[in-house]
């Protein structure tokens, strides 16, 4: 065993964008394309000698080579202890669970999320910080310039780990922990909710369907819904992890999770539905035969999560994302709570929550979490769900029809213009900002444009700033369009168009969702020209 000097030269576009490095596999397969990036990581880091990593993916094809590539590398630059999911396996929230459980210095997640896997599937990696949160822009700002110089890294020609043991290895004078993914993750949640009344839920007969959509939240939703739980044996569908997600993509939503959407609005259906995504930090939420959606789960949950033991002391505040409807700022208004509205990307919740400014927060994209970890998480956002339907003995339609009572209603959708040519994406985005102060005024319909920005953001706690973060356009009923463009994609690009109204008559509240905007769809194809300019006569994914 020897630690080795290799040459290499940068590769271009070695970028971080909402959620780390995403590129296609054969991309990462490239001789030192990884390894490039690893030591962009560790040079970007001061004092890493020492120190404890965390290392863990979602399982998709590469999985298991990467993290071999990560452990020489951390053996090579001095890391004392690497902690590593059996099997390479760790979902993005129980990797935030352990980094700041067993106090490491950070983790490294691999993992494009909901981006399909498999030999031609995506890849991904991404930097964790001592908080288990994303690393901020500064950081990733820090990696990616050093990916742009990089001449030399470091590694080791000891043989492959074994990643199937439990137990401790070593590799040069690093240890390697193989720990049962599911474990500390499986005890954080126990701690958060009332699991003897969802026991007792489910020991009455309440029904749930959890697809885990072939990806990494098979095992941590078989064994805390079934195992602990009680929920009957095959609540839990496509819960085996695969390097493909059997050729799915674990998107959870109503187009690519519609198998569950089928059970869930057919007959006999059960009481309760959910799903995760590849890396198991986003969820959705169904009743039967009703969907809800992310940004009002968001708000229900702010309003309701009084009802679980860890949050009965009330919130600190909440936050969203700027595109993500303002359903959950009307909870906070009406409970007095501080709230904060941030870019895309869970990378800029962290401060806020570990500044104790905020309990909860979200994303329309899904993604719920509160301050038990710094990513967003899934199965925790189901198992709050459950906890408040066990308290409430209310059903899911009964609680969302209430909150709209309650709070009115926030009609939400996002269109989504997948793989589009990157220079009309971009002639799109530039159309719209060369055309902001113009648009102020202007009136559409019956409503007049009173607010045209680029949205820009200054974190509250430590000042910095972060600028065109997607253009938003407020009308003077409230109603809202955003159009920015994704940032996780890794074809062309990919335009995402928000839209939202506000309904406070209740007795308007049940109209579909694409009939309510239907006005203010067309107002913002006229103001974007996104599909003049793409080509495209429809969305790729309406959600
Ligand atoms: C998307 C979502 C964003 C989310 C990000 C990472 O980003 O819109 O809300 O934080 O994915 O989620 P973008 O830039 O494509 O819009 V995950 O579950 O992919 O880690
Ligand atoms: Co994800």
């Amino acid at each position: 065993m020897a630690i080795i000097t290799i040459e290499t030269t940068p590769f271009e576009g070695q970028k971080p964008g909402t959620s780390g490095l995403r590129k296609k596999v054969p991309v990462f397969q490239e001789p030192h394309y990884l390894a490039n990036f690893v030591q962009s990581i560790f040079d970007a880091l001061d004092g890493i000698e020492g120190e404890t990593l965390v290392v863990g993916g979602d399982g998709r094809f590469f999985n298991e080579d990467a993290i071999q590539i990560i452990l020489k590398m951390a053996a090579a630059n001095g890391i004392a202890r690497v902690i590593v999911g059996q099997n390479g396996l760790l979902s993005t929230p129980a990797a935030s669970c352990v980094i700041r459980k067993y106090g490491a210095m950070g983790g490294i997640i691999l993992s494009a999320s909901h981006n399909p896997a498999g030999k031609n599937g995506d890849f991904g990696i991404k930097y964790n910080a001592r908080n288990g949160g994303p690393a901020p822009e500064s950081l990733t700002d820090r990696i990616f310039e050093n990916t742009k110089s990089i001449d030399r890294y470091v590694t080791s020609d000891a043989s492959d780990a074994s990643l199937g043991t439990i137990g401790t290895q070593s590799l040069e004078d690093m240890a390697i922990e193989i720990i049962d993914p599911v474990t500390d993750y499986a005890e954080l949640m126990g701690s958060l909710f009332d699991f003897d009344k969802i026991k007792a839920l489910f020991a009455s007969g309440f029904i749930m369907q959890f697809d885990a959509m072939h990806a990494i939240t098979g095992p941590y939703a078989t064994a805390i819904l079934e195992g602990t739980l009680g929920a009957a044996k095959g609540t839990v569908i496509n819960a085996t992890p695969l390097p493909d997600f059997g050729g799915g993509h674990p998107d959870p939503n109503p187009v690519y999770a519609k198998t569950l959407f089928d059970t869930m609005f057919g007959e006999d259906a059960p009481d309760f539905g959910a799903a995760s995504d590849g890396d198991g930090d986003r969820n959705i939420i169904l009743g039967r035969g009703c969907y809800v959606a992310p940004s009002d789960s968001l708000a229900i949950l702010a309003a309701n999560a009084h009802l679980a033991p860890a949050y009965q002391a009330g919130l600190k505040g909440v936050a969203r994302s700027m595109p993500t409807s303002g359903a959950v700022d009307r909870v906070a208004e009406a409970k007095g709570l501080s709230f904060f509205e941030t870019p895309t990307g869970w990378k800029f919740f962290g401060n806020l929550l570990d500044d104790g400014r905020i309990s909860l927060c979200g994303e329309e994209s899904a993604g719920t979490g509160s301050d038990h970890v710094r990513e967003k998480d899934g199965l925790w956002a189901v198992l709050l769900w459950l906890n408040i339907l066990a308290e409430s003995g209310k059903s899911v339609a009964d609680i969302l029809s209430a909150h709209w009572q309650t709070y009115g209603r926030n009609f939400y959708t996002r269109h989504d213009y997948e793989a589009v040519d990157t220079a009309s994406a971009d002639a799109v985005m530039d159309g719209l900002r060369s055309n902001l102060n113009a648009l102020v005024g202007q009136q559409f319909g019956d409503d007049t444009v009173t607010i045209a920005e680029d949205f820009s953001y200054t974190d509250p706690v430590d000042g910095s700033v972060t600028s065109n973060q997607g253009i938003c356009i407020v009308f003077e009923s409230s109603a809202r369009m955003v159009v920015r463009k994704s940032g996780t994609g890794t074809e062309g690009a990919t335009l995402r168009l928000y839209l939202e109204t506000y309904e406070p008559d209740a007795s308007k509240h049940t109209v579909e969702t694409q009939d309510a905007l239907a006005g203010l769809i067309s107002v913002a194809e006229h103001i974007s020209g996104i599909r003049a300019r793409t080509g495209r006569d429809a969305p790729s994914v309406i959600s």
